[in-house]
C-alpha cells in the first residue's frame, strides 16, 4: 500500500465512522465542518487518483450514478410479507392458533415501519446488492440508490458474507420540506412518506434519491442460522452489532396483557416519532419454533402485522366548494382548517356527491372529522352534531357550472351533475392536466397552476397546443416565475413525450371509459390509432374486457370531427401514434401466447416463421379459435383472418411480428 492509499483508507475509515455514529448512533463525535474538509480532502484526492476509488468510500452517497433500466435480481430467498389483523379480537385468534404448536410462546414486538422493504447483500463485508421486494420471487436492482443512504453501511466491521433485510422510509420532515419543494416548483405532491420513499428509489439518477434523504430500519436476517442465531431478539443485535440500524422500540412478550399494552402505547404515541409507522408486527421469537409454525404461500405463520386504524382528525368545515371534472362531473369539496393527517397537511377532503352530503347532514361551519380513504384522498367520516353551535349553514346543491355558469344536467342512472358545456374553461383545463399527468403522456412540470397559466394567456388551450408551446418560448419565459431554464425544462419535457407508446397517448385523450388499462388492452390488439379509429363497433366489442359501452364511447369519440381534426395535428407534430414495447418485454409478446399465420410471408418462409414464434416461447396453431391470442397476416390472407376479425382476436401484419421478435 503507498501513501496515497494509506491516506485515501484513513478518510474513509474516519468518515464511514463519523456517518455511523451520527446517523445509527445519534452520537456524533466530530462536527459538521471536520466532517466536511475530511470529504473535501477524499473528494480532492479521488479526482486526482480515479483508479483509487473504493466500492465504500462515503463519496458515493452523493450520488452521480445513473442506470438506464432497472435489473430484476432473483432472491437468494423469497422475501415474504405479513398477513393483516385489525383488532383484540384476531390478535387472540393468532395467540390461540401458534399455542395450538407451541407450548409457551414469545413474541418480540417490533414497530411496522411505513415504507418500502428492501434486501442488502454483502460480500466480504462490502455492500454488492440492494434490491426490492418485487413480487417476493423478483425484485428490482435499486444499488446505486441504496448506496446513497446515509445509514445503509457501505462496509461491515469484518469481511463476512450476508443478506440482511429491512425497511426504507423518509423521515417526516425530509418529507414535508421535499413537498414545499415540489409545490413550490409547480410539481404534484406527493401523497405520504411511503409513496416519497417508493418514488425515491425509483430513479434511475442516483444523485436524485441521495437529495431525498432516505433511512432504514432493519429487522430481518433470513440466514440466521448460518450465524448460528437463534432467535429473532439475537438477529437484531446481531444485525446492530454489524452496524445496521435497528429500531430501539422493541419488546419481548408472552401474555396477550403486555403485547396489548405495547399497541395501545404505539397507538397513542405513533404521532411523536419522526417516522410514520402504520401498525405493529409480532413475531414469534425463537427460529426453531418459527420453523415449527412454517409459511403459507406468502406469508409466514410465526408473524403478524397489526394495522392500526386508519387516523381520524377533527377539523372545521369552512366551507363546501365545487370542482368541476375532465368529463364535466361536479364533485362537492370539503374547504377544511388545515390539520396534520397521516404524515401530510390537509386542505380539503371530498365530499364525493351531494347525496352523501345531505345523508350525513354536513353543514358549513360544522366540526367533523376526517381520515384518509385508500390511503391518499381525505374524506370527511362524519359530523360532530354536538359541537353545533346553530349558526352552521345548510348545505344546498348549485344548480349552474360554478366556472362557466352553464346549467348543470344530471343523468338518470348517475348520482352525480354534469356540466354539460364542452368548452367549459374548468373541463378544458382539467382534460390538459390529464394530458400530461403520469400513466398519461407524463410530461413533468404541467401542474394545475401552470396549466391554468399557459390556458389563460391562450397558449394552451387544446391538447395539441402541448407540441406548439415551443412557438411562444420567448413570450414564455418572460412570465413572472418562469426563466430559459425552466421554460426549456418543460419544452424538453413535451418533446420526450413525443416518443410515448400509444397507450399513453389512448389514455391521454380522455375518451370516456376509457381508462389506463383499456388504454393498454387496445393498443395491444390495434397495435396503432389508425386502426384503432377504423375499428367497428362490432370489431371492438368482440375484445375480450371490451363491453358495449366502451365501444360506443370509442365510436363516438372518433366520429367527432374536431377530435379527427386534434389527432391529425398531434400527427403533423410527429407524435407517436402506435404501440411500443419495451426490449426487456419483448418476450411478453410470444412467451406462452398462441398464434396463427395467414397469408403470405414476404421476408420468411412460414417454417422460419414458426421457429420464430416458438424460439421466442410463443405456441404455433393453424386454426383461429377463441383461445388463439395473435393472428398474423402476411399478403393476401385468407378467412382465418375474417374469422379473427369476427372473434376480436389481436391481429399482426408481417412488419408488426418482426418488429415484435426483435428480428
Ligand atoms: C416493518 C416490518 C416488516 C419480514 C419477513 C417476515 C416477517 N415494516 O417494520 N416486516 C417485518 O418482518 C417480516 N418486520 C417489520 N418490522
Amino acid at each position: 500500500m503507498d501513501n496515497i492509499d494509506a491516506k485515501i483508507d484513513e478518510l474513509i475509515k474516519r468518515l464511514n465512522k463519523a456517518n455511523f455514529e451520527y446517523y445509527t448512533l445519534d452520537q456524533p463525535t466530530i462536527t459538521d465542518q471536520e466532517y466536511d474538509s475530511l470529504m473535501d480532502e477524499l473528494i480532492h484526492l479521488e479526482s486526482q487518483y480515479p483508479s483509487k476509488v473504493r466500492e465504500d468510500s462515503p463519496t458515493i452517497r452523493i450520488g452521480g450514478e445513473v442506470i438506464s433500466d432497472f435489473k430484476k435480481v432473483t432472491h437468494s430467498i423469497p422475501m415474504m410479507s405479513l398477513g393483516d389483523i385489525f383488532n383484540e379480537e384476531e390478535i387472540k385468534e393468532f395467540d390461540e392458533k401458534i399455542r395450538k404448536t407451541i407450548k409457551n410462546p414469545e413474541y418480540v414486538c417490533e414497530l411496522k415501519i411505513d415504507g418500502l422493504s428492501v434486501s442488502l447483500v454483502y460480500e466480504n463485508g462490502k455492500l454488492i446488492r440492494g434490491s426490492t421486494r418485487g413480487d417476493g420471487v423478483v425484485g428490482e436492482d435499486i444499488t446505486h440508490n441504496v448506496k446513497t443512504i446515509k445509514n445503509v453501511p457501505l462496509s461491515l466491521p469484518n469481511n463476512i458474507n450476508v443478506e440482511v433485510r429491512g425497511e426504507i422510509y423518509m423521515p417526516k420532515d425530509s418529507f414535508e420540506k421535499l413537498n414545499e419543494y415540489r409545490i413550490k416548483k409547480g410539481e404534484k405532491e406527493f401523497a405520504n412518506p411511503r409513496n416519497a420513499a417508493a418514488g425515491s428509489v425509483r430513479q434511475l439518477d442516483s444523485k436524485v434519491s441521495a437529495e431525498r434523504n432516505l433511512s432504514t430500519f432493519m429487522y430481518h436476517l433470513p440466514l440466521a442460522d448460518n450465524y448460528n442465531i437463534k432467535t429473532q431478539e439475537e438477529a437484531l443485535k446481531f444485525m446492530k452489532d454489524l452496524t445496521f440500524t435497528v429500531n430501539p422500540n422493541i419488546v419481548k412478550v408472552n401474555n396477550i396483557k403486555d403485547l396489548m399494552n405495547y399497541i395501545d402505547y404505539w397507538k397513542e404515541n405513533r404521532n411523536s416519532l419522526p417516522y410514520e409507522i402504520d401498525g405493529i408486527v409480532i413475531k414469534v421469537n425463537s427460529f426453531a419454533d418459527q420453523r415449527k409454525l412454517g409459511v403459507t404461500a406468502k406469508t409466514p405463520k410465526w408473524a403478524i402485522a397489526y394495522k392500526f386504524p386508519a387516523e381520524e382528525v377533527l377539523t372545521k368545515l369552512n366551507n363546501i366548494e365545487f370542482c368541476v371534472g375532465r368529463t364535466g362531473k361536479i364533485t362537492p369539496r370539503a374547504d377544511l382548517d388545515p390539520v396534520r393527517l397521516q404524515g401530510s397537511i390537509v386542505r380539503s377532503a371530498t365530499l364525493n356527491n351531494q347525496d352523501y352530503i345531505k345523508e350525513k347532514d354536513i353543514r358549513i361551519g360544522d366540526i367533523v372529522s376526517i381520515r384518509k380513504a385508500g390511503d391518499v384522498i381525505p374524506e370527511v367520516v362524519e359530523v360532530k352534531k354536538e359541537r353545533r353551535t346553530g349558526k352552521e349553514l345548510v348545505f344546498k346543491m348549485i344548480e349552474n357550472c360554478p366556472i362557466c355558469g352553464t346549467k348543470l344536467i344530471k343523468k338518470e342512472d348517475e348520482v352525480a351533475y354534469f356540466c354539460p358545456n364542452l368548452e367549459c374553461d374548468a373541463r378544458n383545463i382539467e382534460g390538459l392536466i390529464h394530458f400530461s399527468s403520469r400513466d398519461a403522456m407524463n410530461i413533468e412540470g404541467f401542474g394545475q397552476s401552470i396549466v391554468e397559466d399557459f390556458y389563460n394567456i391562450g397558449y394552451l388551450r387544446s391538447i395539441s397546443d402541448y407540441y406548439n408551446l415551443k412557438d411562444h418560448k420567448e413570450t414564455l419565459m418572460e412570465l413572472e416565475g418562469f426563466g430559459e431554464k425552466s421554460i426549456n425544462n418543460l419544452l424538453d419535457n413535451v418533446e420526450n413525450s413525443k416518443k410515448n407508446s400509444l397507450e399513453k397517448l389512448l389514455f391521454g385523450l380522455g375518451i370516456k371509459h376509457v381508462g389506463k388499462k383499456t388504454a393498454q388492452i387496445l393498443s395491444e390488439h390495434y397495435l396503432t390509432l389508425d386502426r384503432l379509429m377504423e375499428a367497428k363497433i362490432e370489431d371492438l366489442s368482440s375484445i375480450p374486457d371490451i363491453g358495449s359501452t366502451i365501444a360506443n364511447s370509442i365510436i363516438d369519440y372518433f366520429s367527432n370531427e374536431k377530435n379527427k381534426e386534434l389527432i391529425n395535428n398531434l400527427k403533423s407534430n410527429n407524435v407517436n401514434m402506435s404501440f411500443t414495447i419495451k426490449e426487456k418485454n419483448m418476450n411478453k409478446m410470444f412467451e406462452d401466447k398462441t398464434f396463427v399465420l395467414t397469408g403470405t410471408l414476404s421476408s420468411l418462409t412460414r417454417n422460419e416463421a414458426k421457429d420464430l414464434i416458438e424460439s421466442l416461447g410463443g405456441k404455433n396453431t393453424s386454426s383461429v379459435s377463441r383461445k388463439t391470442d395473435v393472428v398474423i397476416a402476411g399478403a393476401s390472407p385468407g378467412n382465418k383472418y375474417d374469422e379473427a376479425v369476427k372473434l376480436g382476436i389481436t391481429i399482426w401484419t408481417e412488419e408488426d411480428f418482426i418488429k415484435y421478435s426483435g428480428r
